[in-house]
């Protein structure tokens, strides 16, 4: 029987890409995976343990949080802080960044963006969510405390990205650059074995992720493009099928290993979309392009925005470069296909 290689394994072994690197970035990919093992154990009895629900308080979106959001946050924040290799973290949960200002931070070269509960308005009904996170090195002097130039970096500029998707099993999925793989928990042994090795969208894809009930909001070159793969058309399949769960973190996956695009366009209501650009869009366009795919808002490359605010949002298309491209070209004004 094939023996899988754990995450610890593959991490170490692959720290000669950082030539430069004396291991922190090793050392905080494993705290990461060490909070993710905390969730996950949160998340698949959160039914049994009252935790399922509303905390009552609204995060810096005006969004309800869940219990789970606020546990998953805590856990992510406290266990990365303890560990000593990055300087400051935002996430989608708080308002402002969080500077660690212990000696032990002083000299941290990495800082960490987070989603920690991604899609969480699905825990009460039992759906898949997932985490995000996003790393980059700091640019501002080491041994002062972090500044928010620190976090309003291009997402060109990020050293890792990464998801954990809490579904029919758990699985760690990341890039540091060199392309993306995936590992899946073994909660008999406690630890993630590579299971998705080098994961490259496939050529073609079939199936197109967009939340239809805001069709009347989107513009109309969003429109022609959900009316055209709706159309009949052997030649590339059509239609394509519509596959949408409310979860950015399952809807991603799933495209990726399968073949297929998810879009969240601006609309009147939403003007510069829901997704938030530092913490959901450019750690998923980096994955994304890491697999061979395209991520834009539209018209640009995500990973080419320079960010204003933290909790900015953006416009994201991203999947198969070539149904990207389609999409891009309606968007444009162009629909000859
Ligand atoms: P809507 C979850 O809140 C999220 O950020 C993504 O995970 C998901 O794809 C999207 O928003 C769902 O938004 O407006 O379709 O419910």
């Amino acid at each position: 029987m094939e023996r899988h290689i754990t995450l610890g394994e593959f991490i170490i072994e692959n720290q000669k890409d950082f030539p430069y690197a004396k291991g922190e970035l090793s050392a905080l990919l494993s705290s990461i995976k060490l909070a993710a093992k905390m969730v996950n154990e949160k998340i698949n009895k959160a039914g049994l343990s009252q935790i399922i629900g509303k905390m009552g308080t609204n995060n810096i979106q005006g969004e309800n949080q869940a219990k789970l959001d606020i546990i998953a946050n805590d856990i992510f924040i406290s266990t990365l802080k303890n560990r000593g290799e990055i300087c400051g973290i935002a996430s989608e949960e708080l308002e402002h960044y969080v500077a660690f200002d212990e000696d032990m931070h002083k000299d941290a070269k990495y800082i960490v963006l987070i989603d920690p509960l991604d899609g969480s308005s699905n825990i009460d009904v039992d759906i898949t969510v997932g985490t995000i996170f996003s790393i980059y090195r700091r640019i501002s002097p080491a041994g002062a405390k972090v500044k928010k130039e620190d976090f309003l970096q291009p997402g060109d500029s990020q050293v890792a990205a990464g998801y954990l998707i809490y579904g029919t099993s758990t699985i760690l999925v990341y890039t540091t650059g060199n392309g993306v793989n995936g590992f899946t928990f073994d909660p008999g042994v406690g630890s993630f074995f590579l299971s998705h090795p080098q994961i490259r969208y496939p050529e073609h894809g079939k199936i197109y992720s967009v939340n239809e009930g805001n069709y009347v909001h989107f513009p109309d070159g969003v429109k022609k493009y959900i009316k055209w793969v709706q159309q009949i058309d052997e030649k590339d399949g059509r239609p394509f099928t519509s596959r949408y769960t409310g979860s950015l973190v399952a809807d991603f996956h799933r495209n990726m290993l399968l073949g297929g695009i998810y879009l969240y366009p601006q609309g009147t209501t939403s003007p510069n979309g829901k997704l938030r650009l530092l913490y959901e869009c450019n750690p998923m366009a980096f994955l994304t392009e890491q697999a061979g795919g395209k991520a834009i808002d539209g018209e640009t490359r995500i990973m080419e925005i320079i960010p204003s605010e933290l909790h900015e949002r953006t416009p994201f298309i991203c999947g198969n470069s070539e149904m990207v491209s389609i999409a891009e070209r309606f968007i444009g004004g162009n629909y000859e296909v």
